[in-house]
C-alpha cells in the first residue's frame, strides 16, 4: 500500500466530485416550459420550483451547496496536480524526512470545521421552512400502499380513493405524452392554486416515500406514523413525483400527480367527488353545553 494507491484514488476521487460539480452547475437543456414538473431529457439541474420550499432548496444548493463543492474540488485538484508535478521521483529525486506539520493539521481540521458549520446554518434555516407550516388552506391525507397511493380530504368530507399508475395502453390511449408513463397517474390530488395545502403522509404495510421535486416534498410514508409536510403551488398545472422508497417489487409503477386548478375548478371536482367546501362540524361540537365540567 504505497502512496501510488492513495495519489491515484485521490484524483480519481477529485475528478469525480468536479464532474459533479461541472454538470450540477449546467443549467437544464430544454426550457421550463416544456416539461413543467416533470423530468426534462437530457436534464441535469433540479426542476424548477413551483413551491416556496423548492425555491429555499434551489437558493440552498446553487448557491450554498455548489460554491462550496466547487471551490474544495479545484483546491484539492491543483493540490494534486502541484504535487504531481513538484514532487515526482524525477523533479525531487532526493525527498524529504518528515512526517508531520502542525501547522498544516491544524488548518486541515479547522478549516472543514468552519465550512460545515457555514453550510449548516443554511441547512438548519431550509429545515425549519419545512417545519414552519403557514396555516394550511386544506388537507390531504396520502397513504402509501403496495402498489399505489390513497388519497382522502377530511376537511371537504372526500373519502379515500385510490390513485393508480396509468399503463403505456391508457397513456396511448388518451393521446399522452409517452414520457408521462410511470408518472401519470388515474385518479390526481388536485388542489387550488395559490393555496396552502398541507400533506399528512403515513402508509399501510410498508415503508414508502410521497416525493414530488417540483414543490421540494419528500417525506417518509411510515405504518403507525402521520408524517406532516406542506406546499403552495405557485401555478396552475400537472405536477409529477414518484415513491421514493424502496418499497417492493412495483415500487416503480406507483407514481404522485398533482393536478393544480384554479378555485372553481377545484370546487366542481370537490362536488364531482361528492364532496362538500363547507367545513363539516367536529363530531360532537353541536352539543358544547352538554359536556359535563371535568373538575
Ligand atoms: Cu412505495
Amino acid at each position: 500500500m504505497g502512496m501510488g494507491t492513495r495519489a491515484r484514488a485521490l484524483i480519481g476521487g477529485g475528478l469525480t466530485a468536479l464532474g459533479l460539480a461541472v454538470f450540477a452547475a449546467t443549467p437544464a437543456l430544454a426550457s421550463e416550459g416544456d416539461r413543467m414538473g416533470q423530468p426534462t431529457p437530457g436534464g441535469i439541474a433540479l426542476q424548477p420550483a413551483a413551491s416556496p420550499l423548492k425555491v429555499e432548496a434551489h437558493f440552498f444548493h446553487d448557491v450554498v451547496l455548489l460554491p462550496v463543492i466547487s471551490i474544495i474540488t479545484l483546491l484539492v485538484l491543483g493540490l494534486l496536480i502541484w504535487i504531481v508535478i513538484r514532487y515526482n521521483k524525477k523533479a525531487n529525486p532526493v525527498p524529504a524526512k518528515w512526517s508531520h506539520n502542525t501547522l498544516v493539521e491544524v488548518i486541515w481540521t479547522v478549516a472543514p470545521v468552519l465550512i460545515l458549520v457555514a453550510i449548516s446554518l443554511f441547512s438548519f434555516r431550509l429545515l425549519f421552512a419545512y417545519n414552519d407550516m403557514p396555516e394550511p388552506y386544506l388537507t390531504v391525507k396520502a397513504t402509501g400502499n403496495q402498489w399505489n397511493w390513497g388519497y382522502e380530504y377530511p376537511d371537504q368530507g372526500i373519502p379515500e380513493y385510490v390513485s393508480n399508475m396509468l399503463s403505456e395502453e391508457e397513456i396511448a390511449q388518451r393521446g399522452m405524452d409517452h414520457a408521462l408513463y410511470r408518472l401519470a397517474a388515474d385518479e390526481p390530488i388536485v388542489v387550488p392554486v395559490g393555496k396552502t395545502i398541507r400533506v399528512q403522509v403515513t402508509a399501510a404495510d410498508v415503508i414508502h416515500a410521497f416525493a414530488l421535486p417540483a414543490f421540494g416534498l419528500k417525506i417518509d410514508a411510515v405504518p403507525g406514523r402521520l408524517n406532516e409536510t406542506w406546499f403552495r403551488a405557485d401555478r396552475v398545472g400537472t405536477f409529477y413525483g414518484q415513491c421514493s422508497e424502496l418499497c417492493g417489487v412495483d415500487h416503480a409503477f406507483m407514481p404522485i400527480e398533482i393536478r393544480v386548478v384554479s378555485q372553481a375548478d377545484f370546487e366542481a371536482w370537490v362536488a364531482s367527488k361528492g364532496g362538500s367546501m363547507t367545513p363539516k362540524a367536529p363530531e360532537g361540537a353541536a352539543a358544547p353545553a352538554a359536556a359535563p365540567a371535568l373538575n
